[in-house]
């Protein structure tokens, strides 16, 4: 018996006295997926241009560490190290403008499955899933950081079309890989400053959506998702797609709703929305992401804010809600192969400790209305020994506890991405 078996059959007695079979909780959140983020690898570039990648305005990321990946073929070799330290059902996610090959005279407004042949091949080979989202930014159409509510309608049609072909190629990813794929449209417009007619620029918002979701795709392949946000750096004044904007729109047109942990203000949490959306049978994309002082896109780390969102997505799903769940930050000042580990490792950290928080004594105190014993037992239930849960589990999954997952990282840097020079 190795040392987390041990430990493991231990805690497995103490939850089952609190009523929690872990058995059954790591069986839960084990086939829960995860969508990795392929953005954390490139820094957002994408790979249009070998040469000159640069992000060019909308999306913004900070830190030089070497290693970036420079072509998809580098970004999915990071990937194979990353995927190999996430126990559990992943599927990882592409932004609009990380092609593995550009054809000539093919812009991303005419994007097809063609420009992304390898990644597909690629996600077969690996039976994952691919989500798709279209990228909105870092291209010249980008007009005084407008795009589809930008007055000038060629502007506003070349980027519909690449909303457009994003969602044929998601339907071409769920089709080959037998997975839904998530096509999350989300948009930078907005203005450093405040302007006069806020409506003119949401209506075109909303025209060009309904434009975009007008071809049809099969919905039970393709899930399309919309994501809103309060700022971004630019665009203090005004977002002309804020949450009410599309929180109206989704539920309008039944489409998902995308909640970035970081697109609110600073102390407003996206765990207290599940609950809200799913009991009006809303739909959702959540982005999980980590905020400090503003949407700084940290990596996710198992803090309060994480493990309330997990634990409320555990309970959403139990209850038989839509929700998806995608990592979104992006962070160039470490290894990038590492914040991949890290985050994912977070995220199903805390889809564990959720599903095994869900103590019984809990709920009954609550039905009491005896808030004294759920304050006391909630506390209670925190320094449970969910870790001893967890290293098992990542033991049998071959993918190393927490400390463990270093040396392969080390390894991997030292030879790869140092190479890369
Ligand atoms: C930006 C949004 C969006 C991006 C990705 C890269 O604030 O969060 O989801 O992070 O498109
Ligand atoms: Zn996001």
């Amino acid at each position: 018996m190795s040392i987390a078996e041990k430990n493991y059959a231990i805690a497995k007695e103490i939850y089952a006295s609190h009523g929690i079979d872990t058995d059954a909780a790591i069986k839960e959140i084990d086939t829960i997926p995860i969508g990795v983020h392929a953005w954390q690898g490139d820094d957002v570039k994408g790979f249009e241009n070998a040469t000159a990648h640069a992000l060019t305005g909308g999306c913004q990321v900070t830190g030089n560490h070497p290693g970036v990946a420079r072509s998809a073929d580098e970004l999915r070799a990071d990937l194979d190290c990353a995927l190999k330290l996430i126990p559990g059902t992943v599927k990882v996610g592409l932004q609009g403008h990380e092609v593995d090959k550009m054809l000539p005279g093919v812009d991303r407004d005419a994007f097809t499955i063609e420009n992304f042949s390898s990644w597909l091949d690629w996600a077969k080979e690996k039976k994952i899933g691919m989500d798709l989202a279209p990228a909105f930014y870092s291209h010249p159409k980008l007009d005084h950081g407008l795009s589809v509510s930008h007055p000038d309608p060629a502007i506003r049609e070349f980027w519909i079309n690449h909303g457009r072909a994003c969602r044929r190629i998601s339907e071409v990813f769920a089709r080959e890989l037998g997975v839904v794929s998530v096509c999350n449209q989300w948009f930078p417009d907005g203005f450093k400053d405040a302007p006069v007619d806020r409506q003119a620029f949401r209506e075109r918002l909303r025209e060009s959506l309904d434009t975009i979701f007008a071809e049809k795709v099969d919905n039970n392949l393709v899930r399309d998702a919309v994501e809103p946000k309060l700022f971004g750096i630019g665009v203090e004044s005004c977002t002309v797609g804020s949450h009410d904007f599309y929180m109206a729109y989704s539920s309008k047109n039944d489409l998902l709703i995308c909640l970035d942990s970081g697109h609110f203000h600073p102390t407003e949490v996206i765990s207290d929305k599940i609950s809200a959306i799913a009991a009006n049978g809303g739909k959702m994309l959540l982005h999980v992401s980590r905020g400090v002082r503003w949407d700084s896109d940290h990596i996710v780390l198992l803090d309060d804010n994480l493990l309330n969102i997990a634990s409320e997505t555990v309970l959403a799903l139990r209850r038989g809600a839509e929700l998806h769940l995608m990592l979104d930050y992006f962070d160039g000042s470490v290894n990038r192969v590492a914040a991949w580990a890290i985050g994912s490792r977070a995220l199903r950290k805390g889809l564990l400790i959720g599903a095994l928080s869900a103590v019984p004594a809990v709920y009954d105190a609550e039905k009491e209305l005896d808030f004294s014993a759920r304050l006391l037992r909630q506390e209670a239930v925190r320094s449970l020994p969910w870790q001893a849960v967890w290293n098992y589990y990542c033991e049998s999954k071959g993918c190393g506890d927490d400390f463990q997952i270093e040396a392969p990282l080390n390894a991997y840097e030292k030879t790869i991405i140092a190479a890369r020079g």
